[in-house]
């Protein structure tokens, strides 16, 4: 398997961690990944841009460190640090975590632009703008999978939520030009608890 790091990253630390804890060391290759720079090679490797990242042996690309730990960890089937997964669907909760990249990186964007203009950083607004972008690129494909296919889970609520506060945000409406992504979210806004949480409510009084 292959773990992406920076050895910074009190994130990709944590998976490191459990990669010790868990004896692993012969079976994981600790790699240093580029991040936060423009079209960093690490891009096609993983395109959210973020550490850790693990490729586990059958090829499965994963992120976050809560889902690596947990799959780390239960490789054994004698979990210590989390409980057993008796379900062992690391493919959606990977899909899950890559749309939770999405959902924090457009609202690290909407937090630093509310700040004062003068105090905005254009690098973390392009940073941001240019892995959503490069997500919604990979979601445009993956929307046709099975798991984004099938009968609404967490996955789909968190894009649809994300996709919904770049467009209302001004982040950009990224599903133009992507026609599978715009015909999903369509019909993700059918659901009655998606619609009826779409607005804040009128203020009364
Ligand atoms: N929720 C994620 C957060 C991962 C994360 O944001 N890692 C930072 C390093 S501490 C990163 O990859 N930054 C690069 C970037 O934002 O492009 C996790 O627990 O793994």
């Amino acid at each position: 398997m292959e773990l992406y790091v920076t050895f910074t990253s009190p994130y990709a630390r944590l998976a490191r961690i459990v990669v010790l804890e868990k004896g692993l060391q012969d079976r994981v290759e600790v790699i240093a990944a580029q991040t936060r720079v423009a079209d960093s090679p690490y891009y096609k490797i993983n395109p959210s841009g973020r550490v850790p990242y693990l490729i586990d042996d059958a090829g499965v690309g994963m992120e976050d460190s809560a889902l690596i730990c947990a799959y780390l960890d239960n490789l054994d089937g004698a979990p210590r640090l989390h409980r057993l997964v008796s379900e062992q669907d690391w493919s959606y909760g990977q899909l899950e975590a890559r749309t939770r990249s999405l959902c924090d990186g457009v609202s690290v964007w909407v937090r630093e632009m509310r700040r004062p203009a003068n105090e905005r950083s254009p690098t973390v607004l392009a940073h941001e703008i240019a892995r959503g972008l490069r997500l919604a690129t990979l979601f445009e494909s993956e929307v046709t999978s099975p798991l984004l296919q099938g009968p609404p889970r967490m996955a789909h609520l968190v894009l649809t939520a994300a996709l919904d506060f770049a467009r209302t945000s001004g982040f950009g409406d990224l599903t133009e030009g992507r026609p599978n992504l715009a015909t999903w979210l369509a019909r993700l806004h059918a659901l009655p608890s998606v619609q009826s949480t779409a607005k804040p409510p009128a203020q009364s009084g």
